[in-house]
């Protein structure tokens, strides 16, 4: 055959079978695919605005000129759901016409009149309110729509299909059990009758998957395991012969992107498992930390980046993956990127997952009984936050990024919770900036090793601030032509985990702080514009849509978890013609590290080590009666002791396992303590 004839029939397959793969004519839902495709518009139908997960709306009413007279339209509180301190509430709203549809952290699922606040239906999920395999907090980070349906996933590890009419449950799936460690906190992604959900759990010594179910009846259409079975592509990054990588972690804690005309969904996988203990998983320990493509009908392997090889100090991949299209060196490319925990944004070619800008292999601090890799990928650019830590009395190290440790405690930044945690990066084709929320925080990493059991924590170490060490944050412009900084603020509170944040086409990009404010910014120079009170931990994402020719931005304002922000149950939506003031100013979270989460009040026995967390007391906070006598027990592995910060005041003394202390408190007062062994362990009794 000739050269032209094999080219025509070339052409002609690549035609039938783009049409095969974009025809409208046998889409489950082509409305649905059709607004996905393009910016938000009217309408915010998916988490991250679009298939792209830009969080772009293209809305420019509200712009630079005006967004100064922007006041409350409604604010509803969402009858308690998801209200109190073991909750988060990360999720971004989705609206179409006219309908708000929100998901709390108790994964129950609102209906409210966007243009009123009045809710027009609830699903209540009566999950298990047992479920001891929560990593971070309980949260649901949003929806997904498709086939008048509503799908999400719950804690106990299903995914639900709802009617968008009625809220009633059309269809149920367990994907895993959540008694051996698995739960689903991340928003699915619907295209095409597809319904693409992640798997957290990476705490928890699981095997990480994306699942594809089938919108219609929530059959499971295929599964792609992040962890490679035994002779699978990237099994020889595990050592040989072990099954180390079967509860290596890589989970999925958001919502894949996805490219219609190359046919390809993409996601990023987080740490590995045990997270700070890699003396037993020799290797690059694919595909932990990873951003992977796949072919979104079938689940095909195409490519993957590893952002961090082997890694030990829990340095996810856990914000949204963004696809972008932009023009280097004169020519038009097709990116992607994903803001790690290493605080750098990591960008590639998402034809082929090749460094855009580019990103070099280099050589780092080795530590032989944790196996390290040879080298790490550094990003050219600028990173978003420190990359070195200070060194704080009491400890004997401290060390920059990559840096190793062992048994005794290494000082470093970034933390573990990031640079860049679950908090999603907005990117605006207006001005070429991704937006990026970062975590300023030390973390003492130590490894202990730990033994595997399934459905307890599986972490191997520990990486906790310092008591007394500050916490804050960064907001920062990255140029995603060249990865630097073009602006950058410093933010008062840690907001790489909650602070969620949305760009518009009025040039604005609005985000919340944990201390309950929601801001625009200007989007080319960052200036600040608005400012409001919404008075609830304002950590979510904003979503931004239109209900009969007005412009709305809303947020969820429920407060988190990690953040220890205000909680509350609370949506805001914000418009032009709003009425509503703002509230009050919650109590602001914390800036100095120390014992955080609810204080128990009634309680006379704190346990050490419980859970499986071995560097911890349970309740970290207790409020007494003067005269109140505290039994300390330690059901950790390690010796540990509860000794009072003010030297000599009390001391338990240390305790080998099982071991227990009475300790009888007269005196009124503010008590902070620490374990000696391990200063970086504390709690707090308060006496009244
Ligand atoms: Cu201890």
């Amino acid at each position: 055959m000739g050269c032209h004839g094999r080219r025509l029939i070339a052409v002609l397959t690549t035609l039938s079978f783009l049409f095969l793969m974009v025809g409208p004519v046998w889409a489950a839902d082509p409305e649905i695919d059709r607004v996905l495709r393009s910016s938000a518009g009217k309408d915010w139908i998916t988490n991250g605005g679009d298939l792209t997960n830009q969080r772009y709306s293209t809305l420019k009413t509200i712009d630079i000129s005006n967004v100064n007279q922007l006041k409350g339209a409604w604010m509803t509180r969402l009858k308690g759901s998801g209200l109190g301190g073991k909750y988060s509430f990360e999720a971004s709203p989705l609206v179409k016409d006219g309908i708000m549809y929100v998901i709390t952290g108790n994964d129950d699922v609102f209906a409210l009149n966007a243009k009123t606040g009045e809710i027009l239906w609830e699903y209540w999920s009566g999950i298990d309110q047992k479920i001891s395999t929560v990593c971070c907090g309980w949260v649901n980070r949003g929806l997904a729509m498709g086939e008048g349906k509503l799908f999400f996933g719950q804690l106990d590890a299903n995914v639900v299909a709802l009617d968008m009419k009625t809220g009633k449950v059309v269809w149920k799936t367990a994907i895993e059990k959540w008694e051996n460690g698995y739960t689903i906190t991340s928003a699915p992604l619907y295209y095409d009758g597809i319904v693409y959900s992640g798997l957290s759990g990476g705490e928890f010594g699981v095997r990480g998957r994306l699942t594809a179910l089938d919108a219609k009846s929530g059959e499971v259409m295929w599964r792609w395991y992040t962890l490679p079975g035994a002779s699978e592509f990237g099994s020889n990054t595990w050592p040989a012969g072990t099954d180390h990588a079967m509860r290596g972690g890589a989970t999925i804690w958001n919502t894949p992107a996805l490219d219609p005309d190359l046919g390809l969904v993409y996601f990023v996988a987080g740490n590995c498992g045990p997270d700070y203990d890699g003396s037993m998983r020799e290797g690059d320990n694919l595909f932990c930390a990873s951003m992977v493509a796949l072919k979104a009908k079938t689940g095909e392997y195409v490519w993957h980046f590893q952002q961090v090889h082997h890694d030990i100090w829990d340095y996810d991949a856990a914000s949204p993956v963004v696809l972008f299209d932009t023009v280097i060196d004169g020519k038009p490319r097709k990116g992607i990127a994903e803001a790690g925990r290493t605080g750098w944004v990591y960008i590639l070619d998402r034809t082929n997952g090749k460094p855009l800008i580019g990103i070099e292999e280099r050589p780092v601090p080795q530590e032989p009984r944790q196996k390290t890799a040879k080298t790490q990928p550094i990003p050219i650019g600028d990173a978003t936050v420190p990359q070195c830590a200070e060194l704080l009395h009491g400890y004997e190290k401290a060390g920059c990024i990559f840096d190793t440790f062992w048994e005794t405690p290494v000082l470093m930044q970034p933390s573990g919770i990031g640079g860049t945690n679950w908090s999603p990066m907005p990117y605006s084709p207006d001005t070429g900036y991704f937006y990026v929320p970062g975590t300023v925080r030390t973390s003492a990493f130590t490894r202990f090793g730990d033994t595997f059991k399934q459905g307890l924590r599986y972490t191997g170490g520990s990486q906790s601030a310092p008591i007394g060490s500050p916490m804050s944050g960064t907001f920062t412009a990255i140029d995603g032509k060249t990865n630097k900084i073009v602006w950058q603020h410093k933010t008062p509170y840690r907001i790489g985990g909650g602070g969620g944040s949305t760009v518009t086409a009025g040039g604005l990009v609005f985000r919340g702080e944990p201390d309950g404010n929601f801001l625009a910014l200007d989007a080319r120079t960052g200036k600040e514009l608005w400012r409001f009170q919404t008075g609830f931990g304002a950590d979510a994402p904003p979503v931004v849509y239109e209900v009969d020719g007005e412009q709305y931005v809303a947020i969820a304002t429920g407060g988190n978890q990690l953040q220890g922000s205000a909680y509350g149950d609370a949506v805001w939506a914000f418009s032009l013609k709003g009425q509503l003031s703002p509230l009050w100013p919650p109590p602001p979270p914390q800036t100095v590290a120390g014992p955080t989460g609810p204080i128990a009040a009634g309680v006379d026995a704190i346990k050490i080590g419980a859970n499986n967390v071995e560097y911890s007391f349970a309740p970290a906070r207790v409020r007494i009666k003067a005269g109140t006598t505290l039994t300390f027990t330690n059901v950790g592995d390690l010796p540990h002791s509860a000794t009072s910060m003010e030297r000599g005041k009390w001391d338990t003394g240390v305790l080998v396992k099982g071991g227990t202390a009475t300790i009888t408190f007269a005196q009124p007062g503010n008590y902070y303590y620490i374990c000696l062994p391990h200063p970086w362990q504390y709690g707090q009794v308060i006496v009244e």
